[in-house]
């Protein structure tokens, strides 16, 4: 028998949590199971309290206070030793198909991109005839970032790098719609749905720069960070990361507003197509009522 999982995952303040709260209500909306896992041992409030919580297992302060870890390092220290003791998903095995397993990240980009714990424990989650859950990977980004067409590119590279590392099943998402839609043209929009390097063509935030009168100078001191940031050298750092996105054609985004519920369950539809969570699912008897009024 198998499970069926999602990952949200995406940097810090992305609203993550946000979304499995929003996937939570919905679920529960419609009559689904969700098991909800909190593997961010710094989070702090929850909507809907976890099932399974990393910080009953391996509180983030301890780490810090004992082994004078700072945040990163500590978060660090919490995972590696939840890989030595994988018995905390043990309340995992006995979930039947019908759950929808969500596992609530935490937002420290070193996790996605520069150590392979992840890779490690997706292996572990997704290995047949052990806890054999079909997982796929929600990867956010907000939305907010494309008005700053480097912010952008730069958090495309990061999703694209997770994409590569993580081999599940990858949904790249944009959060936070609502913040941008009254903003934007929805038409404009649509540019960002598929990264290209023409955006960089028409970025505001260098218009901006160059508005306020921050000029290129060649011989800038490079701690000057504006000045570093509008320089050539920056703008060939950009132009050759979004030909690295492009020429791979791997992200493309959906569009995620937590607010609005049609939002949320088109994504989840995503979601069950990814895992083909349906294809397994056995046909359900409605209660008697909802026949009443035939
Ligand atoms: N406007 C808006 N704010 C959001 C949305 N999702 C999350 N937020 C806010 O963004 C902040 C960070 O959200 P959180 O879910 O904790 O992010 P996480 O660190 O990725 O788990 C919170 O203040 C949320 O209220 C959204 O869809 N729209
Ligand atoms: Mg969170």
């Amino acid at each position: 028998m198998s499970k069926y999982g999602v990952m949200v995952m995406g940097p810090a303040g992305v609203g993550k949590s946000t979304f499995c709260a929003s996937l939570i209500t919905h679920l529960q909306l419609n009559r689904r199971s969700a098991f909800y896992v909190n593997l961010d041992p710094a989070a702090e409030h929850f909507e809907h309290e976890p099932d399974l919580d990393i910080k009953d297992y391996i509180p983030l302060e301890d780490v810090m206070d004992e082994l004078k870890l700072g945040p990163n390092g500590g978060l660090i220290y919490c995972f590696e030793y939840l890989m030595e003791h994988l018995d905390f998903f043990n309340p995992l095995d006995s979930l039947t198909e019908e759950y929808l397993i969500i596992f609530d990240m935490p937002g420290q980009i070193e996790l996605y991109t520069h150590i392979p714990i992840l890779p490690t424990l997706i292996r572990f989650l997704t290995q047949p005839g052990a806890l054999d859950i079909r997982l796929c990977a929600a990867y956010l980004l907000e939305a907010t970032f494309v008005v700053d067409r480097a912010k952008y590119f730069a958090g495309t590279l990061s999703a694209m790098s997770a994409m590569i590392m993580l081999e599940v099943p990858h949904l790249n998402i944009l959060s936070k719609m609502d913040l941008v839609k009254d903003q934007m043209r929805k038409k404009d929009f649509k540019r960002f749905i598929t990264p290209d390097t023409t955006l960089l063509d028409d970025d505001p935030a260098d218009a901006a720069r160059r508005r306020g009168g921050v000029t290129v100078d060649v011989n800038a001191d490079p701690k000057d960070k504006d000045a570093l940031m509008s320089g050539n050298s920056f703008k060939k750092l950009n132009t050759t990361v979004a030909n690295l996105i492009e020429s791979f054609s791997m992200v493309s985004y959906l569009k995620l507003d937590c607010t609005d519920a049609e939002s949320v369950q088109a994504i989840l539809s995503y979601i069950d197509d990814c895992i083909q969570y349906h294809e397994a699912q056995e046909p359900k008897e409605l209660p008697e009522e909802e026949y009443e009024d035939e």
